[in-house]
């Protein structure tokens, strides 16, 4: 049944319904990794795309493409009960756009099915790649998901070890996907798009490299099938989406969305996506979706400039006992240093085609995470470090390393990462430690005598710190410092240190 367009809800919240049909809606997109993003981004992008579809009547979409891409929303370890949930709302959620000058609150009806392997066995899984209507995958599987290394398989993965022993009933994300292509394969239907939406620098190739390796060490003929039919463009993916926690529930409530799935994320959003599709794929560019030849320089502006600095706030604030991004951006000093490191630190290791003005980028991401309505903890962003390290502060170091340009901030956000590590913040609370290497971290962390051994064996997780890296002096000595100093004297002072240095003199 058609809904009214737009239906003004008191001074609360703009509240907009979609106008497409959602009975025609099929199976052709299944996203894997089905939580908080996908529900703010994927699914309410696909939404708007329908829409703009529909309320063009005169549009042709060719006879097999109308609009009815439908999403199947999958998780494939926890999330049992939030997809329960979601077939208990027949399939919609509520997604809350929220800042400081207002809010509105879209009913999001682009779900055709969930699908959910521990609740429903991995056949009807496998079944859904194997089905004629299916032309995407998209992923939100978080950096780990890849189970990748240095861009390749990780072969020594303890989940990829099993699911190549035993590739017909995987566990990781890879081994599904493969298993669900081999499965496309042998009903001898066409290829398909596998769109990852995680924050890595070329999400496609990574994903590319880790599905294609797996296939070839279990059959050789599947790769080459991959490889011919199966397309991986990369993406870079953009809004704020902090977990649903007990803040957001109670906006949701105040709004009178309490009985229903909902999320609550900030209004930007930005989706820039190379067009290079398999199987077909909605126009989501009537939804503001850009899509270009080259991602990279997209990726690697928003994975340093925003991402980069997100883990500079989390960690040095969680430090400091900070429990929100906003709550860090009322502090001037960590503000401050915020965008020191955005200008001065990770825009000039950018080349960005003409016209994409990177300080106006700057002052908008200072803007976004000042969103008070956001209660965007920095003990959530602080998890994974382990794997974001690399791409977010890591890469601008070893450019730095190469200019000869100095980078005291990114030292201090590795040094605020080493010290979050060891597991209180400066009042003595304890910090949350939720990382794929949190055991060896916490094993070094209580075996370390003094703190320059503790520096010692975290410069040798390789999984973080590259060996040609961790062993030049110069990287090791600045990091030590810039460690020795925090602990020593605390994030106030590291900060108010780098707020003597003049910007515009480190150019
Ligand atoms: C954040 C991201 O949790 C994190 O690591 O930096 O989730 C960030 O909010 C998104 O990438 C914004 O697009």
């Amino acid at each position: 049944m058609p809904h009214p367009a737009s239906t003004p809800a008191g001074d609360a919240a703009r509240i907009v319904h979609p106008i497409h049909d959602r009975s025609t809606l099929r199976g052709r997109i299944l996203h894997l990794g089905f939580g908080a993003f996908a529900r703010a981004f994927l699914s309410t992008i696909l939404d708007e795309t329908l829409d703009a579809m529909s309320a063009d009547g005169e549009a042709d979409w060719g006879p097999d493409w109308g609009p009815d891409w439908g999403m199947i929303a999958v998780r494939l370890n926890s999330g049992v009960e939030e997809l329960d949930a979601l077939e208990a709302a027949e399939l919609h959620h509520w997604v809350v756009a929220a800042d400081d000058s207002g809010m509105t609150a879209r009913r999001v009806e682009a779900l055709a099915g969930t699908c959910h392997p521990l609740r429903d066995g991995a056949e009807a899984l496998f079944a859904r790649f194997a089905s004629p209507e299916l032309s995407i995958v998209t992923l939100t599987i978080t950096e780990k998901g890849y189970c990748s290394r240095g861009g390749r398989l990780d072969t020594e993965h303890a989940g990829i070890r099993r699911d190549l022993a035993a590739p017909k009933t995987p566990q990781t994300a890879v081994g599904v996907l493969v298993e669900g292509l081999a499965r496309r394969r042998q009903a001898g239907l066409g290829g398909l798009t596998l769109l990852s939406c995680d924050n890595l620098p070329e999400n496609g190739a990574v994903c590319r490299a880790v599905v294609e390796e797996f296939a070839a060490r279990r059959d050789p003929a599947l790769a080459e099938w991959i490889a011919a039919n199966v397309t991986f463009p990369c993406t870079m993916v953009d809004r704020i989406v902090p977990a649903l926690d007990e803040d957001g529930r109670a906006l949701l409530a105040e709004l009178g969305l309490g009985g229903a799935p909902g999320i609550v994320c900030e209004p930007f959003r930005q989706w820039v996506i190379e067009d290079d599709f398999a199987a077909g794929r909605p126009p989501f560019e009537l939804a503001g979706a850009e899509f270009v030849a080259d991602v990279r320089p997209f990726e690697e502006m928003k994975l340093r400039m925003l991402n980069g600095s997100h883990s500079f706030l989390a960690y040095l604030g969680a430090l400091a006992g900070r429990r929100t991004i906003s709550d860090c951006m009322a502090d001037p000093l960590l503000a401050g240093a915020a965008r020191g490191l955005m200008l001065a630190e990770q825009a000039p290791t950018l080349s960005m085609p003409q016209g994409v003005d990177l300080a106006a980028y700057a002052e908008a991401l200072l803007a976004r995470f000042a969103n008070s309505r956001l209660k965007h903890r920095t003990t959530q962003i602080a998890t994974d470090g382990s794997q974001k390290l690399p791409q977010r502060l890591l890469a601008p170091i070893r450019h730095h390393l190469e200019a000869g340009t100095p980078w005291p901030r990114l030292a201090l956000g590795i040094a605020g990462w080493l010290a979050y590590c060891r597991g209180v913040a400066q009042d003595g609370t304890p910090l949350p430690l939720n990382d794929p290497l949190a055991e060896r971290i916490r094993a070094i962390s209580q075996a370390a005598g003094d703190e320059r051994a503790y520096l010692r064996q975290m410069l040798s997780l390789r999984e973080v710190f590259a060996a040609e890296l961790a062993g030049r002096a110069d990287f090791a000595d600045a990091i030590a410092a810039a460690y020795l100093e925090l602990r020593e004297h605390g994030v106030e002072a590291a900060l108010a240190r780098l707020a003597e240095i003049p910007q515009e003199s480190e150019r």
